[in-house]
């Protein structure tokens, strides 16, 4: 398999999370960040308001008591700061215990990781056959010019970890004798621990859905940690099986990298939602999404913006009711029965609305053809301007499209 690289170095997961116990530790996270600035409001904000009130041209020498204490205020400020520090103590404790409580050894499994100048490598436990799988390998890195332009990608080699969903994995992890440390670092599962030469140290986790999640090295001490990456694709427990028990190299089919990962990488997600149907800057994308407003806007304009083999999309076709009752159909996602004049549609989009195979947009699915044409292109409409990513190959377009139609 062969990962391109994540080219505008953000790494998968940091708005994610995929792991059992991640909620636990963003929890632990903002209780902690929350109690700190209430703390350092609790100091500061008396400091700075004591400061203006009693500054030097405000008080007169007279004015000065010798306050020597106070009890009830030296009480408060002991006893609420600690039972603060407390709480603390108290998240911190236990989303660190779930971390370093690895589960029972008979009910997870354990894959050995190395850590060495400059790869990862996994090795599992024998399977049925004896055979055991044993994966990794040193990232190339990207040739890049004088101006920083990446010239040639870099690739991954085999350098993922499979594993099956909502399983224990734990990680046995090490580095030869005569490396260095390194740090198994996955954000999306928020855990991280370094890899000791000559040392066992282990993380376990248990991945709550199925995707592809980015490992890093983050241990900055010498010239090309950065560059270790790696990806755990978490598998449905069957495939996982499968592939376990073959000989194969890889799991089948291709991992390389899903639409979601792909939607991630190229920051679509901060315009579009995909999981749900609000609507952020652009349209979600869980389904397709035509407006009863934005359809009559096209039927009485037409439009040429898409750049389809056919040209334009000829105004005025229908006018009046006919129109109101095509664009409640085509909003509607094409349901129950079409209004006959919908025949002035289905000439180029198809009964179906699918398009006929790329000639015209797809009224009912963000398909390949449509997404090729939007992201070469652009798209200035009703709800905004999508800008163009010309850059976007076609097998990120075909994942992309896979993804969102559901049949991967
Ligand atoms: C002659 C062929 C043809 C006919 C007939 C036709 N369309 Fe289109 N339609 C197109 C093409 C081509 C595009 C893409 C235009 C572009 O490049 O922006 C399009 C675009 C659209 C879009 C915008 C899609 C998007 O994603 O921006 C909608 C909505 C639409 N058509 C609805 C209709 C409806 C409703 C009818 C019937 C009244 C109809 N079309 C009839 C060819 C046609
Ligand atoms: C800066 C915000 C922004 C980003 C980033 C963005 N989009 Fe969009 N996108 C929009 C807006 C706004 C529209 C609606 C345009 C319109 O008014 O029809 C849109 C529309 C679309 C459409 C629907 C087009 C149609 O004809 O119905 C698709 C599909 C799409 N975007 C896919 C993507 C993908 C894939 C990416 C990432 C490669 C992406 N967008 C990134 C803002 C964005
Ligand atoms: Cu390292």
């Amino acid at each position: 398999m062969s990962v391109e690289m994540n080219t505008n170095n953000v790494l998968e997961g940091f708005t994610s999370s995929a792991a059992t116990f991640a909620a636990d530790i963003d929890q632990a996270l903002w209780i902690n960040l929350v109690l700190s600035i209430v703390l350092f409001l609790s100091v500061v904000a008396p400091m700075l308001y004591f400061a203006v009130k009693y500054r030097a041209s405000n008080v007169k020498d007279e004015n000065i008591e010798n306050i020597t204490h106070h009890t009830g205020l030296e009480i408060t400020w002991t006893v609420v700061p600690t039972l603060m520090l407390a709480v603390f103590f108290w998240y911190g404790y236990t989303s660190m215990k779930t971390l370093r409580t690895m589960p029972d050894a008979s009910d997870a499994i354990t894959v050995k990781v190395e850590g060495s100048k400059w790869k990862w490598r996994y090795e599992y436990p024998a399977n049925a056959n004896g055979y055991v799988h044993k994966l990794g390998g040193a990232f190339t890195k990207p040739v890049v010019d004088e101006n920083g332009k990446i010239i040639e990608k870099g690739t991954m080699g085999k350098s993922a970890l499979y594993v099956p969903v909502g399983t224990n994995i734990i990680l046995e992890m090490t580095a030869p004798l005569d490396d260095v440390l390194h740090s198994f670092f996955v954000p999306a599962f928020r855990m991280k621990e370094d890899v000791v030469p000559g040392r066992i140290t282990k993380q376990w986790f248990k991945a709550d859905k199925v995707g592809e999640f980015d490992v890093e090295c983050a241990e900055y001490c010498g010239t090309d940690h950065s560059y270790m990456y790696s990806r755990i694709v978490v598998l449905p427990k069957a495939e996982y099986e499968a592939w376990f028990n073959s000989n194969d190299d890889t799991p089948k089919g291709n991992y390389a990298k899903s639409g979601d990962a792909v939607l991630q990488l190229h920051g679509c997600k901060s315009c579009h939602a995909v999981t749900t149907d609000k609507q952020l800057i652009g349209p979600a994308l869980k389904t397709r999404t035509l407006t009863k407003e934005q359809v009559l806007d096209v039927i009485k304009n037409g439009q040429a913006k898409l750049g389809y083999d056919m040209g334009a999309m000829p105004a005025g076709l229908v006018t009046g009711t006919d129109a109101q009752e095509i664009s409640a159909y085509v909003s509607g996602g094409l349901k129950g029965t079409a209004p006959v004049s919908f025949a002035a549609c289905s000439s180029c989009h198809g009964e179906d609305g699918k398009g006929q195979g790329g000639m015209a947009p797809s009224l009912v699915s963000y398909d390949a053809t449509l997404l090729r044409n939007v992201l070469k292109h652009g798209k200035k409409g009703m709800i905004g301007t999508m800008p163009a990513f010309p850059y976007v190959s076609e097998d990120e377009v075909s994942a992309i499209a896979e993804y969102l139609n559901g049949t991967k």
